[in-house]
């Protein structure tokens, strides 16, 4: 169902797109792309293959039991000592058997995949907030160098350290192509690391429940080549690009008027508000509010027209522009490369 209002902003400035593929990517633990994620899986088939055969083994002999009550001397034909040899063999060496190596390997792998990085390793603060991810990148000083929001990128085949955060509630910082899940909690620090062996767009999910849109809590983490993510990331750390045409500029000053810059920041302009995600580069990211909505023209006029109705329950008001202040704002809005 959408709105009337929704409608209107539809037709005013394109259709939307049909599908939420911008917003969908690999998002499955079983297919590892990345060094910590293949370990994962490394341990979870070998456990899900004895956890069946345990299982089946439990069945059957529960089947036995079942079947075999109904006899008249139900009991097993064993010796007092048959008996006590069963139960220690079936009851304490199978189960530590079948868990100690689990035990041992699991124990072995989570040290291997929260190894500490050098300190040189490529650093990247998230912040978990209601319900998008703040992401800035550090220089080795541990100063931000570059702030963006809900799509992440690493360089392909190196090892990067995650710096994870909350002011709110607690999250769980989560790709499951390519790393186990960490918790986001407010007054602490915790650090995870990843490294993609793989180039691509993967699905990163908030793996806690934080409230009501913990669902529509997404993000992408875009594995590229070391040269693509350098070229990115200096473009990344450039303040926006000015008004080029008279309609950017009207755009521009309808962000300033509109009260956005309350909560956004458009690093180069007066806008410096901290509520919302940073929008210096809007128009490179690839989907809106948290992999919600793909980008595009249709979406983000119905996101900043009606937010509530794309993601209810989020922290955007929605806006009263006249057509025309939406069109200049999305034109401006866009041209934020
Ligand atoms: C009261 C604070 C507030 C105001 C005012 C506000 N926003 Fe937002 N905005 C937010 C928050 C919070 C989000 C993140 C919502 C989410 O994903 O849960 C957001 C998300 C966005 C996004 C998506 C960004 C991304 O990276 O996904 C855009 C674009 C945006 N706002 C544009 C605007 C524009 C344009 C205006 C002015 C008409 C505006 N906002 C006014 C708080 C605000
Ligand atoms: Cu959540």
């Amino acid at each position: 169902m959408t709105s009337r209002k929704h409608d209107r902003t539809t037709l005013l400035i394109g259709a939307t797109t049909p599908l939420l593929a911008a917003c969908e990517g690999p998002q499955s633990a079983l297919d590892p792309a990345g060094s910590a994620a293949e370990l994962i899986a490394r341990l979870w088939w070998p456990t899900l293959f004895v956890a069946v055969l345990v299982t089946l083994l439990v069945l059957a002999l529960l089947a036995v039991a079942i079947f075999r009550a109904h006899k008249r001397n139900a009991a097993l034909p064993l010796s007092a000592r048959q008996s006590r040899n069963l139960v220690i063999a079936g009851g304490i060496i199978l189960p530590l058997a079948a868990t100690i190596p689990f035990a041992l390997s699991s124990f072995s792998i989570g040290r291997t995949i929260d190894a500490p990085l050098p300190d040189n390793a490529m650093t990247v603060e998230v912040i978990g907030k209601l319900w998008w991810w703040e992401v800035h990148y550090l220089d080795e000083a541990g100063d931000r160098i570059a702030t963006t929001a809900n799509e992440i990128h690493i360089p392909v085949g190196e090892p990067v350290r995650f710096l994870l955060k909350s002011d709110n509630v607690i999250h769980s910082f989560w790709v499951p192509n390519l790393q186990g899940k960490t918790d986001m909690i407010p007054g602490r620090t915790n650090v995870t690391s990843m490294t993609a062996n793989e180039p691509g767009v993967y699905r990163g999910q908030c793996a806690e429940y934080c409230g009501t849109q913990h669902a529509l809590m997404a993000f992408l983490l875009v594995a590229e080549e070391p040269e693509a993510f350098d070229d990115w990331l200096a473009g990344q750390r450039q303040p926006a690009a000015a008004p080029e045409t008279d309609a950017q500029a009207r755009g521009h000053d309808v962000f300033l008027d509109a009260g956005c810059a309350a909560c956004h920041t458009i690093r180069g302009t007066p806008a410096n508000g901290e509520i919302g995600p940073d929008l210096t580069h809007i128009a490179s990211r690839r989907t809106l509010a948290g992999a919600t909505v793909p980008n595009r023209t249709g979406h983000l006029g119905g996101w900043i027209t009606d937010p509530q109705h794309v993601k209810p329950g989020n922290k955007m008001p929605p806006s009263e522009l006249t057509p025309e202040e939406l069109k200049t704002l999305l034109g401006y809005l866009e041209s934020l490369e």
